[in-house]
């Protein structure tokens, strides 16, 4: 393990997060990773809690990490790195960055209370919340982050339910409310995205928090070859946008031409059963909150040049 993935040195010495892990073939989470990583830099240390992630990097003896790793319980990841950078900065270290990777079990369901304390604390440490949108490492069960009507184990497709009932919880917003300095959203797939919000998180002090959608292939049943394309389609029907909200005002980053939602749920196992009806109620909830998304930008960009004048 951690054995080379590249004859370039320069890159070689970038790649902190190293191939030979067992992840699935096509998994976004392990793309995700290594691209947290390269812009992270070595002088960080990661919290992760249980998952895919703390299995398929770290079986014993093995290890996928070129940095310092602490892997701890599904609920107290945010407060296991609250204390460690905690530690760092009473030792006089006020350079070493403290990352939390969470999947959405752990930061919208099962550590959602944890994280929520240690944003109001205010501890100088990054949460990223790695989206594959269900609890896959036991076996693809729904959590707050799974989409209304996806099929998964405990919300399954019968004659009476139809896949999940309830509606995706909003963590960002949920997040941003914290009044935190910066909370931005991204996907594995768009890794230049990605890269400069953990970069400009890492530079800004206080808690910050980014949520990044990342395909699971036997979760959401796809074509390993296609988990980027599937990052791309989400970001381009508009189902999952792309934004930064900084001191409280948001910002889109991509804005792409608007493609139909079935360009991103055609294919999927998990929305195979889907009615021509759900598709266009997908359709006006997508719809809606990208609208209300560019209204929110418009106010606060006026709001913004307006504080600035
Ligand atoms: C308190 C607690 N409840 C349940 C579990 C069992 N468990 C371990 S990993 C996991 C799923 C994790 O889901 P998520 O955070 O979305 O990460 P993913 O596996 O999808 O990468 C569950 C339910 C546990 N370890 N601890
Ligand atoms: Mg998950």
């Amino acid at each position: 393990m951690n054995a080379s993935n590249s004859t370039n040195p320069e890159l070689e010495n970038k790649e902190l997060f190293k191939s030979g892990h067992t992840a699935c073939a096509g998994c976004g989470v392990s793309v995700g990773l290594r691209h947290i990583l390269r812009a992270a830099g070595p002088d960080t240390i990661v919290v992760n809690a249980t998952g895919c992630v703390e299995i398929f990097t770290s079986a014993y003896p093995r290890s996928a990490w070129s940095v310092p790793y602490i892997h701890c319980l599904f609920e107290n990841t945010a407060p296991v790195a609250a204390g460690v950078v905690e530690t760092l900065r009473a030792q006089g270290n006020d350079h070493t960055k403290v990352i939390v990777i969470a999947g959405d079990g752990a930061s919208y369901d099962i550590g959602f209370g944890h994280l929520s304390g240690m944003l109001e604390r205010g501890h100088d440490a990054l949460y990223i919340s790695y989206d594959n949108e269900a609890y896959m490492n036991t076996g693809v069960q729904r959590s707050g982050a799974t989409p209304w009507k996806a099929n998964t184990t405990t919300s399954q497709v019968g004659s009476v339910f139809k896949g999940k009932m309830q509606y995706k919880k909003p963590l960002t917003e949920i997040v941003a409310a914290h009044s935190i300095p910066y909370a931005a959203t991204s996907t594995s797939a768009h890794y230049i995205d990605l890269q400069n919000k953990v970069k400009k998180a890492l530079s800004i002090k206080g808690p910050k928090f980014l949520n990044v959608l990342m395909t699971c292939v036997p979760g959401w049943g796809t074509e390993p070859s296609l988990s980027m394309q599937y990052l791309k389609d989400a970001v381009d029907t508009h189902v999952w946008p792309v934004y930064e909200i900084e001191n409280g005002f948001l910002k889109m980053n991509l804005k792409p031409e608007k493609k139909p939602v079935e360009t991103y749920l055609k294919g999927q196992k998990r929305f195979k059963h889907l009615t021509p009806e759900d598709i266009a109620q997908i359709q006006k909830m997508v719809d809606e909150k990208w609208d209300s998304l560019l209204w929110k930008e418009k106010c606060d960009q006026e709001r913004l040049a307006a504080l600035k004048k």
